[in-house]
């Protein structure tokens, strides 16, 4: 067994949250053999649910949880972790616009960035999934400079596992069978699913999928998923994005699978003509907890017109909260 890893969770009283922290209390993250102190991080009115949290954690006697934190605050909840789920924000309430959004939970990363340079361990790790959740993680790593580039980063897994369960049920295939399925841009509907350059058994999509499909529903579809879910349930997608939320980390913690790559939102340096600093999601692969943009694919003017917009839509977002970047 290895010594226990320090996991915070924000929002832990949440409805990802609540999905979330008994799938990493399973080892669904780390794995068998890995046992983890859970940090729960919330505000303060929502402690109170906390508490049944904790205690329903408790109460499933999770071989590998060695521990469960609670605070009200980031400075303490990030005290010592090597791994951060930034969950913690506010949803979008009806008639708020995007911008409202922004506005209304960029403050929240700003104190999140600092008490992650000064509280968290040296080694950590943390995925953003509050929406808007590239530029929530661009105004975390702008104020938490102390640690090294990329540690920030922020998830469009979420929109990659439902591109690919897209095609693997228009095509007739299992998940597994389809590979490469990259998002690039921001996790909101301008954000494109390449799937030009995916797979199903290791041949183009192409080959088999018509082009009218993949132009029309399937991008619409995936674009939209998030409001269908609303509608059907009456709540957003809460499961599907605390496992996607592990799918993320788990991808940084083992790494890529050999030929394989996973969409993650990074700083941009420039690649594919996206402007270098922000918060971009591409393709990477990862080897020793490090990422690697996969450059070099060639993308046809449809591409890289929806590559741009979704950048333009990132530097509007940066720019609305120029305020808040250290
Ligand atoms: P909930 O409203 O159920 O839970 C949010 C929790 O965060 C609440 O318990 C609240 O008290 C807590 N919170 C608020 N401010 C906090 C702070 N400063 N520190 C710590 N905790 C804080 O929302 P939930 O459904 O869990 O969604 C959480 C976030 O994930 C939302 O911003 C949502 O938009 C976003 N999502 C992101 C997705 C993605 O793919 N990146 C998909 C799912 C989801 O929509």
């Amino acid at each position: 067994m290895n010594s226990p890893l320090r996991v915070a969770v924000t929002g832990a009283a949440g409805n990802i949250g609540y999905a979330l922290l008994f799938r990493l209390a399973a080892g669904d993250c780390y794995g068998m053999e890995q046992p983890i102190i859970l940090h729960m991080v919330e505000i303060p009115p929502a402690m109170k649910a906390l508490e049944g949290v904790a205690m329903e954690l408790s109460d499933a006697a999770f071989p590998l949880l060695h521990g469960i934190e609670m605070a009200d605050n980031p400075n303490d909840g990030f005290k010592g972790v090597n791994q951060a789920f930034l969950v913690g924000a506010m949803p979008r309430g009806a008639g708020m616009e995007r911008a409202d959004l922004i506005q209304a939970n960029g403050p929240i990363f700003v104190a999140q960035g600092k008490a992650l340079e000064s509280a968290a361990a040296a080694d950590v790790h943390a995925v953003v999934v509050g929406n808007p959740c590239n530029t929530n993680a661009l105004i975390c790593s702008s104020n938490a400079r102390g640690l090294p580039a990329g540690r920030i980063t922020a998830m469009t897994r979420l929109d990659q596992n439902r591109a690919v369960s897209q095609l693997a049920n228009k095509a007739g295939v299992l998940a597994s069978d389809i590979g490469r399925m990259a998002v690039y841009g921001n996790h909101s509907p301008t954000m494109f699913p390449d799937f030009l350059h995916a797979t199903i058994k290791g041949q183009p999509v192409a080959d088999t999928l018509d082009q009218a499909w993949l132009e029309g529903d399937f991008m619409t579809t995936v674009a939209k998923r998030g409001s269908a879910i609303i509608k059907a349930r009456g709540a957003s997608s809460a499961a599907s994005a605390a496992s996607a939320a592990i799918d993320h980390m788990k991808s940084v913690w083992h790494g890529t699978a050999d030929g394989e790559w996973v969409s993650m939102a990074v700083p941009s340096r420039g690649e594919y003509s996206v402007p270098a600093g922000l918060i971009y999601s591409y393709p990477v692969t990862i080897s020793n907890r490090a990422y690697q943009i996969v450059e070099g694919i060639e993308h046809g003017q449809y591409a890289q017109k929806k590559i741009a917009a979704s950048a333009d839509e990132l530097v509007r977002e940066r720019d609305l909260v120029a305020d808040l970047l250290a």
